[in-house]
This record gives structure tokens, C-alpha cells and sequence, in this order.
């Protein structure tokens, strides 16, 4: 029996890397997707020599090349099984009154548009063989609002809904769908949220243990090695010294 295929957007770090190499692993082929090129070049070498390796390199926000570059895969890479909707990041983190168009326009456009524009080019592949499962990966902050997180916090909560609109309009051709929201994991996220400032950065993950990127890879591995009529819908997930995405327990 020929590999499934797994395709993981934002996969040069953090949480989608995690989730490429738990799928190889697990004996998926994989099409993992970021802007670095050298990064995903990298990955590839990390990966079980058992599997293919597709990397593809686009700016989700970028509309036209994500339906050209997703709309013409190799004839043996088109049948994608497993699609995680994960490239994101949140861009500053200031009060409404103070926050920056730019940083406003790349979260819509990447957390939100951007998943829309991938999911556009993937679904219908989906729905024509019914089958398939689609993992968003949203945050606390689609759940709860936290101060000065107000269009992050938006963008996530737009992951949510659209998620459970998903589940709602895919449930006729038995595709799975779900999404992750986890609390605090350091990655790579409060440095691209900090825009580079690596003592502020580093601050938000002291004094207690964070999630760490392989935490939400094992979730993933747990609800894609469910049988055919289990979907797990809907995981929040947290270090255990967090309570809410304000509550977080420090030495
Ligand atoms: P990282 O910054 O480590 O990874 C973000 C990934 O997204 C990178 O691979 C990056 O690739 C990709 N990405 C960002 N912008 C774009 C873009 N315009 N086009 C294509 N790819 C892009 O952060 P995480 O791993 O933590 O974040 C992954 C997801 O998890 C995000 O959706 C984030 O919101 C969510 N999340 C993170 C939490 C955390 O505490 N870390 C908690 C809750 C949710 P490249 O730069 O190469 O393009
Ligand atoms: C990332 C976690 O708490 O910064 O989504 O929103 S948080």
C-alpha cells in the first residue's frame, strides 16, 4: 500500500516542524510548506530516509501562487490525506489605540486568509474522494481574549469559527476536521511577536515550564492514528502551570 500524504504550512519551525517529522514518522510522505527555502531544505534531512519529501516555498498570504503552486502538484503528490493548517504567527502586542495597520494586515492575512487560501486549494481534492482530515491549528487566543492580544486574539477566533464551519459543510463527505488550540509553547512565535527582541521574547517563557512544539505533534499523532469514526474535534491545550491565557504560574 502506497504512503499517505501529509501537507504541514509553516513547517521551517516550531509547531509545524514538530508535526512533519511525527507524520514522517508515522510513515506519512510529506509536503511541508514556509518562506524559508533553506530551512525546509533542512528538514528534509531530518526526515526517515522511508518517505518522500515534497518542500514547497510560498507566502500564504500570496493568493495566486498558493492556488498555482497547490492547484499543480506532481500527479503522485495530489491525493493529500492529512492537511495541517498551521503557518501563523501573532505581530506585536500592543492596546487597539497603539497597534500598527501592518502588523493588523499580516495576521488577517496570514492566520486567517492565508489558511482560507491553502484550504481552498486542498478541500476540493477532499471532498471529490470523501475522505481526508483537516487539523487548524488555532490558540488559547481563539478562545479567551487577553489584553493589548485584541487582532490576534481575532484572527483566532476567526480559526475557530471557521473550523467549526468546516466540520458543519464537510460532514457530508465523512472528512474529519479539527484544530488544536494550545497556551504558551515556546517556539520560535514571541521572537516573530517581539519582532526579534530576544530578552523580551525569552521573558515570556521563564519561571515556568512551557508547552513544547512536540507536545502538539503528539496530539496530532493521536488523532490521526484514530479509526475511521473518531474525530477529535477540538483539544485546548496547556502547560500545566497555565490556567487561563492570563494565569500562568511562575516561580
Ligand atoms: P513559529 O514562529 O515557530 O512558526 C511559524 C511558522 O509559520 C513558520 O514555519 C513560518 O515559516 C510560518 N509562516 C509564518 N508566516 C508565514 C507566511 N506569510 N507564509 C508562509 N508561512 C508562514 O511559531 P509556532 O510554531 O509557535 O506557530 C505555529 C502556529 O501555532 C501559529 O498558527 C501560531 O499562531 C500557533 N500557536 C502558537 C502558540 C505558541 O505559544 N507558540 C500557541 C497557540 C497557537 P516561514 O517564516 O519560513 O515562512
Ligand atoms: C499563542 C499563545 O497566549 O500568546 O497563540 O495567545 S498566546
Amino acid at each position: 500500500m502506497k504512503n499517505k500524504i501529509a501537507l504541514v504550512t509553516g513547517a521551517t519551525s516550531g509547531i509545524g516542524k514538530a508535526c512533519a517529522i511525527t507524520l514522517a514518522k508515522l510513515g506519512y510522505n510529506i509536503i511541508a510548506t514556509g518562506r524559508r527555502s533553506e530551512r525546509l531544505t533542512d528538514l528534509g534531512s531530518e526526515l526517515p530516509k522511508s518517505i518522500d519529501y515534497l518542500p514547497l516555498v510560498f507566502d500564504v498570504r500570496e493568493r495566486e501562487k498558493v492556488l498555482e503552486i497547490l492547484g499543480s502538484l506532481p500527479e503522485n503528490w495530489k491525493e493529500i490525506d492529512v492537511l495541517i493548517n498551521n503557518a501563523g504567527n501573532a505581530h506585536g502586542m500592543d492596546p487597539i489605540q497603539k497597534g500598527s495597520l501592518d502588523d493588523w494586515d499580516a495576521m488577517m492575512d496570514i492566520n486567517v486568509k492565508g489558511l482560507l487560501y491553502v484550504s481552498k486549494a486542498i478541500i476540493p481534492g477532499m471532498t471529490e474522494r470523501n475522505s481526508g482530515t483537516i487539523i487548524n491549528i488555532g490558540s488559547i487566543a481563539g478562545k479567551e481574549v487577553y489584553p493589548n492580544g485584541n487582532v490576534y486574539c481575532g484572527s483566532k477566533h476567526a480559526v475557530d469559527a471557521i473550523t467549526k464551519g468546516m466540520r458543519i459543510d464537510l460532514n457530508p463527505y465523512g472528512i474529519k476536521v479539527m484544530a488544536i488550540h494550545p497556551g504558551l509553547v515556546e517556539t520560535e512565535f514571541s521572537l516573530v511577536r517581539f519582532k526579534g527582541d530576544e530578552k523580551r521574547s525569552e521573558s515570556v517563557y521563564q519561571g515556568f515550564e512551557p508547552l513544547h512544539a512536540q507536545d502538539i505533534a503528539d496530539i496530532v499523532e493521536f488523532s490521526v492514528t484514530r479509526p475511521p469514526h473518531v474525530v477529535i474535534a477540538d483539544v485546548v491545550v496547556f502547560p500545566t502551570a497555565q490556567a487561563t491565557s492570563t494565569i500562568v504560574k511562575k516561580d
